[in-house]
């Protein structure tokens, strides 16, 4: 649908408003609007009256806006409740700290779980637009890298439609992740300014500022007190995002902090005396803070930086809580004693792990609270979520730049190292010698360090992973000092998935289809009711449906990746998906290989043996890290493949090799509905738990996996005989390594023949030897194959040839592809947000009436 002038075959003049169809429709708030023709009339109203573009058009990206304010206007009301019911029942609440969030768009996701999907069709036609063309005006809101974020964000969800006491803390970045794009050298990064026009979810809070300071002094008082004082200091200011719950009245805030220097921060003088920068020095300090996620820490200013952020979110939400705990009170003071009773908060990977000693910060030098006193609440209020056990993504914080940056905090936290040593040295003589790695601070004089991990193990209440198996190996390895200190602090948690954004509302042909079978559409939040698709796993009419729900969304999927990156698929070729972050231990690296040894194969066959193959397409997407070398080689070499072999006349028809650009949240919402095959095949006992796997297991799509984080509860679930399983397990890897480290092994031919074909040149005359050597020896490049790739190439190969057998039997295929959904119950973040809220939180549902 074009401009109002094209409606009404009107001229520029743009006097044409009150005709064409917008003129059909009143221009009337109704902010509280259910039925189409309201909320047509309130969408035209924020065309009118709200307009941010010029009035006298009507294109998609304003209709988005306007759609998304009508959305907006209902959840509003909604939210306002939903604060004021907490406020006035007072439950114990829980604020999840986070670094990152990973929202995507939010249209679709608001409109269904308003359950208005139809009305909002509806209204848009009367409007003559088309709401599946207007939510692809959505930027996504790309605050977090990958795993780690989109966990946060399929919480939230989670927590709202649980009508949990809950809500998010996070920052409000201006260039959340940055978009990838395939030029000749392979990836290159574009900053997205995805608040560029503005959000539409977003309210700004004026009355919630809180000061933040960073450097300066401690003043030491004569009552022995101690003051942090001087240095620079920040506001932070909150924005508000509003999360709703599915089909109810809760919704919960995710609050993004964002700096700030104020007007008495701006040197007039200065200015007057025409020295602009000196004079507005605070300002542009306070944006540097949020100007980018995760910004590059390769030198000291990054590093200086990262932390500022991290402590910029630990210092606001805590100061937040503080004020809603004395807010809340219903008579009187309260007692600092009940504070635990009232908030939990959890720590999203070490990030926000400041929250430790700001909190006793807060407690004793603001509020006047003993150490013990302040001890025995922080260590109640507080708990930590391990992500990951790779040594290199453990936080260490350079003391030098912590005592600059954060002196009390860094007074503090030496205290609490003392204590822990002394209780163990008194309670656990028997710990002595492991003291040196248990403790916080690593004085070690070449580069004396804070450990971030440690301080969050021996200060929370409860620490778990992500999945059973990665749980296992903290207890076993990473943390297994602590634990026969505390034997009962450490728990699992494996992770989930929404199943409304990764199922419900990414796959409408699939899910119609589930609810129609089994009579309700109630496994939306019930999602173990998915079970009972079992009983139909055989039935030919089920599987015939079931088959064409895959079809469209491969048809979709297939339009998608040809207009996006001009490659044609077919949507009769078994689609075979690796999208993830690149990383080595990740292992696009031996997806990409086994695809070259397939082209080679294929390329050998003749064309009556070619007949007999599975016609496969392979798509890879993922971005790497900007510094990362090895991870930009593997992007470059899937592009560089993937030129070759979609052009091989001979070839094509039965393979492709696909780099999707720019993988994230709304392109794994096309992608994941269409996939058949996913690949998560990370080295055993490095991935601690992957999300992705159950977002594809859930609609329907095959996996080929190590026995590597939640792999291992998937296999469980939807059974054995549906997982395609090869490679290592977590506990043969150290042996493993060794023998490559040592050449102790025989080489696999079709792992060399792989290697050596990227190495003559078939690809293009890209220098792939830094990469390649990577796999081999332990000189130069060599990294003696760490992450076994070549130990696992065989059993891959074996692993891929028996996918090939199974495509070839339809029914067979499609019944294992059923039973992987109805397997998929367990996955739901509903479940895990439950664990959290009854065995670590102590929380209860407090529903808006
Ligand atoms: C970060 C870094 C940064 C420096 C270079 C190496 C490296 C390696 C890994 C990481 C990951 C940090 C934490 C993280 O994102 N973990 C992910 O969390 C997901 C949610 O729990 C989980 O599913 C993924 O398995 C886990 O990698």
């Amino acid at each position: 649908m074009g401009t109002v002038e094209e409606v009404s075959g009107n001229t520029k003049s743009g006097l044409s408003a009150k005709s064409g169809v917008l003129a059909k429709i009143p221009a009337v708030a109704h902010p509280l609007a259910e039925e189409p023709a309201e909320i047509a009339s309130n969408i035209n109203y924020h065309v009118q009256y709200n307009p941010h573009f010029s009035p006298f058009k009507f294109e998609p990206e304003q209709a988005f806006y306007a759609t998304a304010e009508s959305v907006r206007n209902r959840l509003i009301q909604q939210w306002n409740q939903t604060y004021l019911h907490f406020h006035k029942a007072d439950p114990k609440q829980t604020y999840y700290l986070s670094m990152e969030y990973l929202q995507g768009r939010s249209l679709t996701n608001a409109i269904g779980n308003l359950d208005s999907q139809d009305a909002y069709i509806d209204a848009l036609n009367k409007l003559g637009h088309d709401l599946e063309e207007i939510v692809e005006q959505e930027k996504d809101a790309a605050l977090g890298n990958g795993g780690l974020g989109r966990l946060a964000s399929c919480f939230l969800d989670s927590m709202a439609t649980l009508n949990l006491p809950a809500w998010g803390y996070g920052l409000r970045y201006r260039y959340g992740l940055f978009k990838q794009c395939i030029g000749k050298q392979g990836q290159e990064e574009i900053a997205e300014d995805w608040l560029e026009k503005f959000s539409p979810w977003e309210v700004i809070r004026h009355d919630v500022v809180f000061p933040v300071r960073f450097f300066g002094q401690i003043e030491v008082h004569a009552s022995g007190s101690r003051k942090w004082v001087g240095g620079e200091v920040i506001q932070a200011l909150a924005y508000d995002v509003p999360i709703p719950g599915f089909k109810t009245k809760n919704t919960i805030s995710l609050r993004l902090w964002e700096a700030k220097a104020g007007a008495e921060d701006f040197n007039l003088f200065q200015f007057n005396d025409g020295q602009y920068e000196s004079a507005a020095q605070l300002h542009s300090r306070a944006q540097q803070i949020c100007a980018v996620l995760y910004p590059g820490d390769a030198t000291e200013d990054g590093k200086l930086l990262r932390l500022k952020q991290q402590f910029f979110l630990c210092s606001a939400s805590l100061q937040d809580i503080i004020f809603r705990f004395k807010e809340r009170k219903e008579k009187g003071v309260r007692q600092w004693s009940e504070f635990p009773n009232k908030v939990a908060v959890q720590l999203n990977d070490t990030h926000p792990t400041l929250a430790i000693p700001e909190l006793m910060r807060l407690l004793m030098d603001d509020e006047g609270l003993g150490w013990d006193e302040a001890w025995d609440v922080t260590t109640r209020t507080i708990s930590y979520t391990n992500h990951t056990v790779l040594p290199e993504a453990l936080e260490k914080w350079s003391q030098t730049v912590m005592w600059k940056l954060l002196p009390r905090h860094m007074e503090i936290i030496e205290e609490i190292d003392r204590r822990f040593i002394a209780m163990i040295n008194s309670k656990h003589p028997g710990l002595e010698s492991k003291l040196s790695s248990m403790c916080i601070m690593d004085n070690n004089p070449q580069k004396p360090v804070v450990r971030m991990a440690n301080l969050c193990v021996v200060s929370s209440h409860t620490v778990n992973g992500v999945a059973q198996l990665h749980s296992d190996i903290l207890k076993s390895e990473l943390f297994a000092d602590y634990v026969s200190v505390w034997p009962t602090k450490f728990q699992n948690k494996t992770n989930g998935i929404t199943p409304r954004r990764w199922l419900r509302f990414c796959s409408p042909e699939l899910s119609h289809i589930i609810t129609k079978w089994l009579k309700t559409d109630e496994w939306a939040t019930n999602l173990d009711l998915l079970a009972d698709l079992r009983q139909f796993a055989d039935s030919a009419a089920f599987q015939v449906e079931w088959e064409s729900a895959k079809m469209a969304n491969k048809q979709r999927l297939a339009q998608y990746v040809q207009q996006v990156t001009g490659v044609s698929i077919d949507p009769n070729s078994l689609f075979d998906i690796q999208v993830k972050r690149i990383h080595e231990y990740k292992r696009q690296l031996l997806n990409i290989l086994g695809a070259v040894y397939r082209y080679k194969t294929l390329k050998e066959m003749s064309p009556e043996e070619r007949k007999r193959a599975t016609p496969r397409t392979i798509m890879i997407g993922g971005k790497a890290f900007a510094t990362y070398t090895n991870a930009r080689r593997i992007v470059k070499l899937v592009n560089d493949v993937g030129a070759v072999v979609n052009t091989d006349p001979e070839v094509s028809s039965y393979l492709k090799v696909v780099f999707v650009p720019n993988y994230n949240v709304s392109v794994a919402e096309k992608l994941i509905p269409g996939s058949e095959l996913s690949q998560h095949i990370s080295t055993a006992g490095m991935e601690a738990s992957g999300t992705s796997n159950m977002k594809f297991a859930l609609n329907g799509c095959l996996i080929i996996g190590t026995l590597d984080g939640a792999n291992v509860e998937i296999r469980e679930e939807i059974g054995e005989e549906n997982f395609f399983l090869f490679g290592a397990t977590a506990d043969e890897v150290p042996r493993l390594r060794k023998e490559r480290e040592n050449g102790l092994f025989k080489p696999d031919p079709r792992f060399e023949e792989a290697k050596q074909f990227i190495r003559s040149g078939a690809f293009g005359s890209y220098d792939y030897n830094p990469l390649l050597e990577s796999l081999e020896g332990n000189s130069g490049y060599g990294r003696g194959d760490y992450f076994l790739v070549g130990h696992d190439f065989p059993s891959y190969m074996d692993a891929q040839a028996r996918v090939d057998e199974a495509y070839k039997d339809r029914k067979r295929w499609i019944k294992m592809s059923i039973l992987s959904t109805a397997g998929s119950g367990k996955f739901s973040s509903d479940r895990t947000i439950s664990q959290y809220a009854k065995e670590i939180w102590n929380i209860e549902e407090c529903r808006v009436p």
